[in-house]
């Protein structure tokens, strides 16, 4: 089943007035045990005022059903990590409010000071996911803001300000609607390179009329547009970019990819980092690299492309792990509602689905996951998962019980243990966690 015939099915259930049934179906949200600590939501207290802007007014454009990133970084080197938060914009034609990404400068005392004008960053872009990175090796942090449109790169001054090198980097004139962006290093050449995920062929003018009832528009599913390649840039080492997507063995224009993960075999992270990139209704991929400047995609081989029943399913949000402190890389990737996520372990040449078995699987299945991330949320030593949840159409609040999914914390400490019989070993607190308040 598709995305939009599961939709649809959902609308013929809802119309013959079995919603009764889908809640006894499971369509409820799970119960959670007590993790036994607490997170308090302090972004009015800390001085963040945010809202984002996706531009919608009606017309249902398919961006609008994604985004936006954020990012931690510290980039005036003050040892105080800041906050950048993405954000899009009213589309042309329907122009209403100006809206910019925002950037918060962290004061060290648990309050931030929105720095964006300052900083040179006041400027309108449809953003969707921002990768930061130090491409020039000056020390200082420097962002790529992924976009519908143009993707826009903003080099660090080093003076608390930012200049959108994009065009004499040799990124501009690229329009695409680029989701997520990962630096690294894949030919170990001590510069990092760029690889930036596209979704799909979309544009204002080629938007598609899709509906749930066949009279009102609704987002589409990524199935009514074309694909497109994402794209891999070598950093030259003189601030500028060279586009090997082709040469490198990258292109391919089936995928529609939403996030994107480093896998690094080596524990010590020195090796030759291979890509893996998570594809809504098309299958994931796994770049491996060849370490000659060139990857190969074995996602078939290792088992990650598809569901384990051989469906692609609507990969979003993908992070990379050792969550069973095991020496051996696990990767989570989110789906759609009506899709377990996937949780792989790798053994061997090969990987293994294990979401069901940990918990995961029944857990999220009847929620939409967009990002999600592994981390230590009780400082035990095993990493948890945290997963986004959402949904793309509020239309589908009438059919679905679960339109307001909460967000999962799914706590791995015991499925370690319990699940795959590992023996606790405790990991060092990571002295390079992104702990803004240094606590
Ligand atoms: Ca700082
Ligand atoms: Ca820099
Ligand atoms: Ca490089």
């Amino acid at each position: 089943m598709n995305r939009r015939s599961f939709l649809q099915g959902m609308a013929g259930l809802a119309s013959v007035s079995q919603l009764p049934l889908l809640r006894a179906l499971g369509a409820v949200p799970p119960t959670a045990a007590s993790p036994g600590f607490r997170f308090v939501d302090v972004t009015s207290s800390s001085g963040i005022q945010f809202q984002h802007n996706s531009g919608a007014f009606g017309g249902k454009f398919l961006p609008e059903t994604l985004g936006s990133g954020c990012a931690f970084l510290d980039y005036d080197r003050d040892g105080w990590q800041d906050i950048l938060l993405i954000n899009g914009m009213d589309w042309p034609g329907h122009k209403q409010r100006r809206s910019t990404l925002r950037l918060y400068h962290n004061n060290g005392n648990g309050s931030f000071t929105d720095v964006t004008s300052r900083a040179g960053l006041d400027i309108e872009m449809y953003g969707m996911g921002v990768a930061v990175g130090d491409y020039d090796n000056d020390g200082f942090p420097d962002i790529l803001v992924t976009c519908v449109g143009q993707n826009r790169l903003f080099h660090n001054t080093g003076k608390g300000t930012f200049v959108d090198v994009t065009n004499s980097s040799g990124l501009g004139k690229r329009l695409g609607f680029s989701t997520s962006a990962l630096w690294f290093d894949y030919d170990r050449d001590g510069l990092l390179d760029l690889f930036i995920c596209n979704y799909v062929k979309w544009s204002p003018e080629h938007d598609v009329f899709c509906s749930l009832d066949g009279k009102h528009k609704s987002y589409c599913t990524p199935e009514a547009y074309r694909g497109e390649t994402c794209w891999l840039f070598h950093n030259r080492g003189n601030g500028t970019f060279e586009d090997v997507t082709a040469s490198s063995g990258i292109f391919d224009s089936s995928s529609k990819s939403l996030g994107v993960a480093m896998l690094n075999k080596d524990k010590d992270q020195s090796g030759w980092p291979d890509l893996l990139v998570a594809n809504d209704t098309q299958p994931n991929k796994l770049y491996r690299n060849q370490r000659n400047g060139t990857f190969k995609d074995a996602a078939v081989e290792v088992g990650l492309a598809f569901s384990s029943e051989g469906k692609a399913r609507a990969g979003m949000g993908v992070d990379v792990a050792d969550f069973e402190n095991s020496g051996r890389s696990g990767v989570a990737i989110t789906n759609f509602d009506n899709e377990m996520m996937g949780l792989y372990l790798f053994g061997g040449r090969t990987s293994e689905d294990v979401a069901a078995q940990a918990g995961v699987g029944l857990a999220s299945k009847n929620s939409l996951g967009f990002g999600c991330v592994f981390l230590d949320s009780n400082l035990d030593g095993w990493l948890d998962l945290a997963v986004a949840n959402g949904h793309i159409d509020e239309t589908v609040r009438t059919f679905v019980a679960t339109w307001d999914t909460p967000s999962h914390l799914c706590c791995f400490s015991t499925m370690a243990k319990e699940v795959f019989g590992t023996s606790p070993r405790k990991l060092a607190a990571d002295s390079n966690s992104q702990r803004w308040d240094a606590d």
